[in-house]
């Protein structure tokens, strides 16, 4: 299991009862066969008691290298090579602005940044940049909701925007940034994302990379501990379907939790997760 952000001290804004009411109605029409792999999973383990263990966070920059083929590549994470984030597995952390307890007018994050000094990986073919190259980040798809990126003059709003990441020695940390003030802006939402691909426009011509997700969140959460103990157990079943059930009355942190398939809400396509983390720690 993999603890994915950490905690921000402030609590969330006041939810909406709207957006997340309708997340869950949509969601709903699989609603039964979701709580039939439930029950099944509970009668089934009735008498185990799970615990699952945390690792540590994915630290650092997102490598930027390439291959021997000539493809600009992120570096992989590994636990036991110099801390790079992955974004198959962190999602950075936004912190509130202006800090709290004035209500925030946005959330932000310059973490993770891209750096391309890592040293070379050769058991995953990734190799530093060379003499050449001209880095880009561009988006693939529009941003989330309200959510967007920004590095000096240049903003990434939509699909095809790009920002300058610079050369063959690149370490740049643009902002990540939700807009409250965006009329698109829902607080009960707990993740924000876009999908990126690097660019080379540089002598150096290396093609895209393949593309990848970055999530941003507003607190640090154990997908699957929704009471907050620390362990995916039994115990988080009653506050993940509490969760379920009215996610405006919920915590942030509690929302995060019960986010199994991380996509900002709590529905019912989250069961099918809870039921895996609880497996998948065994009796
Ligand atoms: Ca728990
Ligand atoms: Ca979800």
């Amino acid at each position: 299991m993999t603890v994915r952000y950490t905690i921000n001290s402030r609590a969330a804004p006041a939810p909406s009862l709207r957006t997340g009411r309708l997340s869950a109605m949509r969601a709903s029409g699989s609603c039964r066969s979701h709580f039939d792999r439930l029950s099944q999973f509970l009668a089934l383990f009735v008498a185990g008691l799970f615990v699952m263990e945390a690792t540590a966070q994915h630290a650092g920059d997102i490598g930027v290298g390439r291959n021997s083929a000539g493809q600009l590549m992120i570096r992989p994470y590994d636990p036991n090579d110099t801390p790079c984030f992955d974004p198959n597995e962190g999602i950075g952390l936004l912190v509130p602005v202006p800090d709290p307890p004035t209500p925030p007018t946005s959330f932000r994050s310059t973490s993770p940044g891209f750096d391309a000094n890592f040293g070379p990986a050769p058991e995953w073919d990734y190799w530093p940049l060379e003499y050449g190259a001209s880095i880009r980040l561009v988006a693939v798809e529009d941003p989330a909701p309200a959510f967007y990126v920004k590095y000096s003059t240049q903003t990434i709003r939509h699909a095809g925007d790009w920002i300058t990441l610079g050369s063959y020695v690149l370490h740049r940390h643009p902002v990540f940034i939700v807009d409250c003030n965006d009329p698109a802006y829902d607080p009960i939402r707990t993740l924000w994302w876009c999908t990126f691909v690097l660019r080379d426009v540089g002598s150096t011509a290396y093609t895209d990379s393949d593309p990848f997700k970055l999530r941003f969140g507003l607190v640090q959460c154990q997908p699957g501990d929704v009471n907050g103990d620390g362990a995916v157990t039994f115990a988080d079943i009653d506050p993940f379907v509490a969760t379920l059930g009215a996610p405006e009355m919920a915590t942030l942190q509690q929302r995060c939790a019960a986010d199994t398939n991380l996509d900002g809400y709590v529905t019912f396509a989250d069961v099918d997760g809870l039921v895996e983390l609880l497996s998948a720690t065994g009796p």
